[in-house]
């Protein structure tokens, strides 16, 4: 589809955040000779801003959130974290200027099919599986979008690569022609509800991924999630389910994961035990995964060793070390409740030590309650929501409030038995202690790796 943007009618663009994404976007506009101002409320000495910072056609307007667009502009470029009730962007509006996301402005200029991935939980993960996946069967793949490298900076490259991208509901809320070819929606649950108005919108936000595509796309359906397998979709639906035999997609029959495509005979796509990845949560990943390869052409037999070699990404159930028999994970994405009952699922009864909070987003902290019950010996509490955590599971598990990480690290140190495991997945957001989850975990990490060095603390041999 054509816009007024890929006609390359746009002479002056204002670029809204300048993160990744809005740098990356600046850079995509300068090499079409687009002038740019660009808008951060952030100062110049806390911004990466590299060449751009002497790039004669880049004016800088930082420091606050304007309230009015500074000039006149074909169209606004809009950084994920920006909302959509920014008053700047209610003044474009007013105005009737265009305002796109970064996704919608580099789209129209990949030079390859793009797949895309969203979904509450798992879209990261599946993104690098697909990946993974491709790169196995032989296609050149850019690996890309909320996974942490925007499209825009993609862009450049040689012909006929396969964009993976990963699709936040953030992404998705401004992007118009945005069509993948094959696009899959993993889960549904209540996350972000910061910024979407409520749970129907963000849940519109996410359908948008399949808006554009043709009969001829692909959309990948979790069967097993009642909201996600009720989604109608133009493309061909193709499901994935744990539970059930599927007419079109994969689904398990005991240890095998089958693909099954009306008029056609089942293949046998992987194995459970192939994968690397522990919990019913990846191999869910790795079927969604499988089915996107497949739609882009690749083998089954390339398929099964792109999975098998994929070893998981950091910061999600990533295991630090191993300290006095206690084994250390750092689950630091796990950013909502749903996230981390999943990952709470995987370990035996009765052995974590489990560190919660942060910044609380959405959802019910009681849907953790029975988990926490059977899995936790003791919780540790962080940040903004530790009074949330505490209301909520006091009464069923020993919740110590720890204020920060350090301390939180160094009272699961002392508590912690052979055999046992600590466990950051903290059901939040790090930004209230920090700039992402990355520097959450990175912390985390360190901490961890800090105390093998140190001596062992003594608890007087008391239980919690
Ligand atoms: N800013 C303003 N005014 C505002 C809000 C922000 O000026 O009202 C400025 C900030 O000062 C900052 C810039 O905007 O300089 C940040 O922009 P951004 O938050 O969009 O961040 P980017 O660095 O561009 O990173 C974004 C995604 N961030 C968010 O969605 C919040 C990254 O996802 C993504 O990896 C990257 O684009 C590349 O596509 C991060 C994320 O937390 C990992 N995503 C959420 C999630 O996964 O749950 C959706
Ligand atoms: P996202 O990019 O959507 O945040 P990730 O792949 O980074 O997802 O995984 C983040 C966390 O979400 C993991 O640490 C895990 O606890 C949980 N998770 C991963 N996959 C799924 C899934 N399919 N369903 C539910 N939870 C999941």
């Amino acid at each position: 589809m054509k816009t007024p943007w890929s006609e390359n009618d746009w002479k002056r663009a204002l670029v809204y955040g300048l993160g990744v994404s809005g740098v990356a976007a600046t850079r995509l506009l300068r090499d079409r000779d687009v002038a740019v101002t660009a808008v951060d409320r952030r100062g110049f000495e806390e911004l990466e801003l590299g060449d751009l910072a002497g790039d004669p056609g880049v004016e800088l307007v930082l420091g606050a959130d304007p309230r009015v667009l500074p000039g006149a502009f074909d169209g606004v470029v809009l950084s994920p974290g920006i909302a959509l009730d920014q008053p700047l962007l209610r003044d474009a509006r007013r105005l009737g200027v265009p305002v796109i996301s970064e996704v919608e402005l580099a789209f129209p200029f990949l030079n390859g099919p793009a797949v895309g991935i969203t979904g509450s939980n798992g879209k990261s993960t599946t993104t690098a599986l697909a990946g993974a996946a491709l790169r196995a069967s032989g296609h050149r793949v850019e690996v890309c979008g909320n996974i942490g490298v925007p499209l825009a900076s993609r862009v450049r490259g040689e012909a006929g690569r396969i964009f993976v991208i990963e699709l936040s509901s953030f992404q998705l809320e401004s992007v118009d022609t945005f069509r993948p070819h094959a696009a899959a929606l993993l889960n549904l649950s209540a996350d972000h509800l910061d910024r979407h108005r409520d749970f129907e919108s963000y849940r519109r936000a996410k359908e948008r991924i399949f808006a554009r595509q043709h009969d001829d796309d692909i959309a990948v359906l979790n069967a097993d999630d009642p909201q996600v397998a009720a989604i109608g979709a133009r493309a061909r639906r193709r499901f994935f389910s744990r539970f059930r035999r599927v007419e079109d997609g994969c689904y398990m029959d005991g240890e095998r994961v089958v693909e099954t495509s009306p008029g056609s005979e089942p293949v046998e796509l992987f194995r459970t035990g192939d994968l690397q990845l522990v919990g019913d949560h990846n191999l869910e990943n790795a079927m969604a995964a499988a089915l996107l390869a497949r739609s882009m052409g690749a083998d089954s037999a390339a398929v099964r060793s792109g999975l098998a070699a994929f070893t998981g990404l950091p910061h999600r159930l990533e295991r630090v070390a191993t300290l006095d028999g206690v084994t250390w994970y750092n689950d630091s994405k796990a950013t909502n409740i749903d996230a981390t009952r999943r990952s709470l699922t995987g370990f035996p009864d009765g052995s974590l030590h489990l560190i919660l909070g942060g910044r609380f987003k959405a959802g019910d902290p009681a849907v953790l309650a029975d988990l926490v019950e059977v899995k936790t010996r003791r919780v540790y509490l962080i940040g903004e929501a530790a009074e949330l955590f505490e209301q909520t599971l006091g009464e069923i598990v020993e919740c110590e409030r720890c204020g920060d990480l350090e301390s939180a690290v160094s009272a699961a140190h002392a508590r912690a038995d052979a055999g046992e495991v600590v466990l950051l997945s903290p059901a939040c957001a790090s930004f209230d202690q920090y700039e992402s989850f990355e520097g959450r975990g990175e912390h985390f990490s360190s901490l961890v790796v800090g105390l093998g060095a140190g001596p062992r603390r003594s608890h007087g041999g008391e239980h919690g």
